[in-house]
């Protein structure tokens, strides 16, 4: 079982670029541009992945970001996840970044879009790894931010599939984004958004009726309504699953009582992804690993949700011809 999941191609959904910065980039970029980091060791770092919610991990990883300075930084960020990707046979990527983490600290938006982007080039020429790029709004942040944000995008359009939203759930619900959904709607962008983390299922229906979004990230909380999960059953709705990062940041206490098998045998269209794998304690691989062991998943199972990602994936018709 565990060689058949590191052998077979798989496609990621849910990733944030920000999340893969390991501790030891993190210390090499903190030496290159002069920054005093909180931590004087790895182990210091590592321990201090200890979270309680979403919010106790969120304070941590905008902290670890402030490494990234320079186009190089966002480079090398990108180009040693994608590394990762083929480390986990991850032939496809779908990647989150969150510009305003960046452009809050006076790094500008053209830095991070190129870094990234060069290294997704190159991913590709070298790696032969296949990329799409998702432009998140912070959601703790306004939406007239988010609208400048939209704006700025729109020099690196093509560049972009998709717009995403993120950050501390609780608070923020999908109704404070839904002018500036509607205009990148407008614009042509997929529309994806976290909803159902820790939020409650409401969050859900509410992004599918007030943000019209092609797929939901995380969405666990779905069991605890009937109707939702006809509902997304019914239509296909794509759920971008993250196990280690739920159980990391407490919304399932183990991952005997993570809600993916119940969905999965419900018939709803789930996929497993690795969220933050730098601060989750892995990648993709892991991920199936503990959900399998926890959860008793069969190779059908496996089989199944990694064809529910290529087919909820923004890949177009003619790409999907590389893959065969
Ligand atoms: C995130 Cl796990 C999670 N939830 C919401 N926002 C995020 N940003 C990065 N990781
Ligand atoms: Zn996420």
């Amino acid at each position: 079982m565990k060689n058949f999941i590191n052998n077979i191609p798989k496609a990621e959904l849910h990733l944030h670029i920000e999340g893969t910065l390991e501790p030891e980039l993190m210390f090499k970029l903190a030496k290159r541009n002069n920054i005093k980091l909180e931590y004087k060791t790895i182990d210091e770092i590592k321990n201090a992945y200890n979270f309680t919610n979403l919010q106790s991990f969120l304070d941590i990883y905008y902290s670890g970001a402030k490494v990234l300075q320079t186009e190089q930084d966002f480079y090398d960020l990108t180009y040693e996840y994608l590394k990762k990707c083929k480390e986990n046979n991850v032939i496809h990527t779908e990647i989150f970044f969150d510009p305003q983490t960046h452009t809050a600290r006076n790094i500008d938006f053209k830095t991070v879009i190129l870094g990234i982007t060069k290294a997704l080039e190159d991913g590709k020429n070298e790696l032969a790894i296949s990329s799409k790029l998702i432009m998140c709004f912070l959601r703790h942040l306004s939406q007239e931010d988010a609208f400048k944000t939209l704006d700025e995008a729109m020099k690196f359009k093509e560049k972009i599939i998709g717009i995403g939203l993120d950050s501390s759930e609780l608070g923020n619900p999908p109704a404070k984004f839904k002018d500036v959904f509607k205009k990148a709607k407008e614009l042509g962008f997929k529309l994806v958004a976290h909803a159902g983390e820790e939020g409650s299922y409401e969050y859900i229906n509410d992004a599918l009726d007030l943000l019209n979004i092609h797929r939901i990230d995380h969405g666990v909380q779905a069991i605890n309504s009937d109707k939702l999960m006809q509902r997304l059953k019914d239509k296909q709705i794509a759920l971008t699953v993250c196990p280690l990062s739920n159980t990391k940041l407490k919304v399932f206490d183990d991952m005997k009582e993570h809600s993916i098998k119940q969905m999965l045998d419900y018939g709803l269209n789930v996929t497993v992804n690795s969220d933050d794998p730098s601060y989750f304690g892995g990648y993709m691989n892991d991920n199936f690993h503990a959900i399998t062991n926890s959860l008793n998943l069969t190779k059908e199972d496996i089989i199944k949700l990694v064809k529910n990602s290529f087919n909820s994936s923004f890949i177009t018709k003619e790409e999907k011809q590389n893959f065969i």
